[in-house]
Order: structure tokens, then sequence, then C-alpha cells
């Protein structure tokens, strides 16, 4: 089986909740994901009631866009996803999450370790207080500070995480900053994902334009789900006139 592995660019990832997509709902995203040429499915979250393998066989069985497991837990970790996102919280001081659930995964993980991507994962404070920061036990960096976001990526990088990933939390009152996005991405050189609180077709092109790589959608995309399709056709204008690393 190819390898699937996430590189700069323009690309669009959806979110699946486990616990609020399955039979129809989960049937009708994956069709509008399958005609808008939605490049990952992701699923994973703070918490979920749901098996994840059974989840990613049933999306299996619906379309052929690869997953990308983003595990909010060690019990969502599943060798059925094309990708695993190894997520370190680099923003947070919270040992566990910055390498103890990663030794406890490592020898489970370790004949898949083709599908492991490193990923410098880094909570950013966009209003109210969210799941993952109450669930993790750790505060995001504030909106507001920059420097602090950028040092943490650069050293997120150094350390050799091969992906960054920019979190406002799902559901966040509004998304990551384009400064800060823009800060970010001049000063690392992996690829930039950015998610959380991303609602509208011009808040993905001011997102795509600040630098992300990836855009990740949940919550927009249940509520409307033409934004999916919005962004498809964002991320398909930008790759014909931008310079693919812009
Ligand atoms: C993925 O958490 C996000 O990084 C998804 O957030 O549900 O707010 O789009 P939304």
């Amino acid at each position: 089986m190819k390898t699937e592995s996430i590189q700069r660019g323009k690309y669009i990832g959806l979110l699946l909740d486990p616990d609020r997509t399955g039979g129809d709902t989960l049937t009708e995203a994956l069709e509008i994901a399958t005609e808008s040429g939605t490049d990952y499915i992701f699923t994973g979250g703070s918490i979920s009631f749901r098996n994840i393998d059974e989840l990613i066989d049933e999306i299996k069985k619906s379309c052929i866009i690869p997953v990308v497991l983003f595990p909010g837990n060690l019990l969502q970790l599943s060798l059925k996803a094309d990708v695993i996102l190894l997520l370190s919280l680099i923003s947070g001081r919270n040992a566990e999450l910055l390498i103890g659930n990663h030794v406890t995964a490592a020898p489970y993980l370790r004949n898949s370790k083709e599908k492991v991507i490193p990923t410098g994962y880094i909570l950013i404070s966009c209003g109210r207080r969210t799941s993952v920061e109450y669930v993790s036990q750790t505060e995001g960096i504030p909106s507001d500070k920059t420097d602090l976001a950028v040092a943490t990526a650069l050293a997120g990088e150094m350390l050799g995480l091969k992906l960054i990933y920019l979190e406002a939390g799902s559901g966040a009152e509004y998304h990551v900053p384009l400064s800060l996005i823009s800060a970010v991405r001049k000063n690392i050189t992996v690829p930039l994902i950015v998610g959380g609180g991303i609602r509208t077709e011009k808040e993905v092109d001011d997102v795509f334009n600040a630098g992300a790589d990836m855009i990740v959608l949940g919550n927009g995309c249940e509520e409307n789900p033409d934004l999916l399709r919005k962004a498809c056709a964002v991320r398909d204008r930008l790759r014909k006139t931008q310079h693919p690393l812009a």
C-alpha cells in the first residue's frame, strides 16, 4: 500500500467527530468530501464514545480518501488509519502528552512506523476554553503572543518533528490569528496544519494565504456542508495561481 505523507502545498482535511458521525450523516459527509476532492479525512477528538477502528472501517467502505488519525488519547489509536499523527502537545507542559503516552504507544505502533508522523501540536487560546485545553490540562498559548508560538514551533522543528499543527480547538470562537500563522510559517520549513474555528470560505482563503499548508474543518462543515465544497474550490484556485510553497 502507498504510504501517505503530508506535504507542503494546499490541502483540505475534513474532521469527522467520532460521536457525531455515523449512518446517513457519515455517508452524506463522505459523498460531499469525495465530490469536492477533499484531500484527507481526519478523525479523533478530545473524548470519544465510539470505537475508532469501527468508524475507520465505515469510512473506508464509502470512500478512498486517506484517513488521518488525530488521536485525543491512547484509546483512539488505530492501525487502520493511513496516517497516524503522533502528537506532542508542545504548547503545554503535561509530561504525559509530551512523551509519556508516546512511550506507551510505541510498542503498538512499531510495525506501522511508516504511517506515523511526529507532530508538534500547538494550542492557541482563541476565545472560550475548549475541550482540548480541559482534557489535556494545559493552557493554550495566548493568541496575541506570536513570539511564543514561533519559538514553540521552531523548537518543535529543531527537535525533529515533521509537522506543526496550530490548533484553536474544535468549535473555537475564532480561528488562529492570521498574523500568528504567517509568523510561524516564515520561521519553519515543515508543513503547517491549521484548524479550529474556521467557518467561512473567506476564512479558508485568509488562512491559506497566511501560510497554512492544510486546513482542517470540523464544526463549520457540520453546520454548513457546503463549506467543504467552497473550501476545496478556494484550494483549487490557490493551487493554480500560487507558487506551491507560498
Ligand atoms: C481541527 O479542531 C479542529 O484542528 C476542528 O475545529 O470543529 O472548529 O472546525 P472545528
